[in-house]
C-alpha cells in the first residue's frame, strides 16, 4: 500500500468532514453560489482551517466570478492548488555524513513525544541506521521506562538514569558520548513535557543544547517539536509561543489520525514557516509517515470512491 492510501486509511475523520462534507454541499448538482460559498466557509472551519478559510472561499468565489470555476470538480481541484501552496516545502535531508545525527524532541506534555521516538527509532532501525535514544524526561522513573520498553522493541540502545530527578542536560551529554564511542548513526534525546510559561524548563531546553553541542559539533542537528493534532487552532498559539523560546527547526505532528481537526496542519505550517517532518497516524509504532503535502492534501480532500 502506497502513502496515500495509507493516509487515506488514517486520516478518515479530517477527511470525512472536508471531503464528504464538499460532496454534500453539492448534492443534486447544486450551482455554485453565494450560500454555497457560505457552506463551503463554514465547513473549512469545521475543518480547522481557521482564519485561512475566509481567504480561501473568496479567491473560489472571484474565481467564479470569472467564470473559471463552475462545479463541484472545478472546487476540488482549485482548493487543491490552494492548499498545497500553503504547504510548500522543500526540508534538506537529514545529513548523516556527521554521525551521530542527534535529535532533541521537545513538546508540552502528553503531545507524543515518546511515542513519536519509538516511531523514528523503528524507521532508523528499518533503514539500517543504528539508534541510541536518552531518557533526558527525568521526572519520573516511569518516562525512561516507557522509553526503555520502547528501545527495546526496536533494537535501540538508551542511556538513562534509575533515579528521580537526574540532570536531563548530563543525560543529554551522556548520550551523545555513549553515541560517538559506540559509533551510532543516531541520538534521539527524549525530554519532559513542558509549556513556554515555564521559562527555568525553557532554559533547561537552551542547556541541553549547548551541553550537545560540546561533545559534537553542531549538535543537535535538529530539534524537532511534536505537535498534538487533536489541539487544532489551540496547537497553533502554543507551537507559535514554544518556537519563540527554544530554537526548533522541524514539525513533527502527531495523532493525525484522531481528529477531523487536520486542517490546523495548514495554519500551523503557515504560522511557524517550520518543515513539517513526519505525521503520526495512529497509536503503534509503524503508524508514522513522512510528510508529503501533495499525498496529505489528496488523502483529506480527495473524492471518496
Ligand atoms: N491516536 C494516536 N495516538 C498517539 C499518537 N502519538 C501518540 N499517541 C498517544 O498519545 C499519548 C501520549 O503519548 P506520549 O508519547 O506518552 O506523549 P509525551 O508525554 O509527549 O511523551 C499516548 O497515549 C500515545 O499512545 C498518534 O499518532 N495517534
Ligand atoms: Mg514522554
Amino acid at each position: 500500500m502506497g502513502l496515500l492510501d495509507r493516509l487515506r486509511q488514517r486520516l478518515t475523520r479530517t477527511r470525512s468532514i472536508l471531503s464528504d462534507g464538499i460532496s454534500a454541499i453539492f448534492r443534486g448538482g447544486r450551482k455554485i453560489d453565494a450560500s454555497l460559498l457560505d457552506e463551503l466557509e463554514e465547513l473549512l472551519y469545521t475543518s480547522d482551517l481557521g482564519p485561512a478559510a475566509t481567504p480561501i472561499v473568496a479567491e473560489l468565489a472571484r474565481l467564479h466570478k470569472r467564470g473559471d470555476i463552475n462545479g463541484e470538480e472545478d472546487v476540488r481541484d482549485t482548493l487543491r492548488e490552494i492548499l498545497l501552496s500553503k504547504l510548500d516545502q522543500t526540508p534538506s535531508e537529514f545529513d548523516f555524513s556527521s554521525t551521530p545525527m542527534v535529535i532533541l524532541i521537545v513538546g508540552v506534555n502528553g503531545s507524543g513525544k515518546t511515542t513519536t521516538i519509538a516511531k523514528l527509532c523503528q524507521r532508523f532501525a528499518d533503514q539500517g541506521k543504528s539508534v541510541i535514544v536518552g531518557a533526558a524526561d527525568t521526572f519520573r522513573a516511569a518516562a525512561a521506562d516507557q522509553l526503555e520498553v520502547w528501545a527495546e522493541r526496536t533494537g535501540a540502545d538508551i542511556v538513562r538514569s534509575h533515579k528521580d530527578g537526574a540532570d536531563p542536560a548530563a543525560i543529554a551529554f551522556d548520550t551523545v558520548e555513549a553515541a560517538v564511542s559506540r559509533g551510532k548513526d543516531v541520538a534521539i534525546i527524549d525530554t519532559a513535557g513542558r509549556l513556554h510559561t515555564q521559562k527555568n524548563l525553557m532554559a533547561e531546553l537552551e542547556k541541553i543544547r549547548r551541553v550537545v553541542g560540546r561533545r559534537v559539533a553542531n549538535a543537535p542537528q535538529e530539534t524537532w517539536l511534536v505537535i498534538d493534532a487533536t489541539n487544532g487552532q489551540n496547537a497553533i498559539s502554543q507551537a507559535r509561543e514554544f518556537t519563540s523560546s527554544v530554537e526548533v527547526t522541524g514539525l513533527l505532528i502527531a495523532k493525525l489520525d484522531g481528529t477531523a481537526r487536520g486542517g490546523a496542519l495548514f495554519g500551523i505550517k503557515e504560522a511557524l514557516g517550520l518543515p513539517v517532518r513526519f505525521v503520526g497516524t495512529g497509536e503503534s509504532v509503524e503508524l508514522l509517515e513522512e510528510f508529503e503535502p501533495g499525498a496529505f492534501v489528496d488523502a483529506i480532500l480527495g473524492r471518496i470512491e
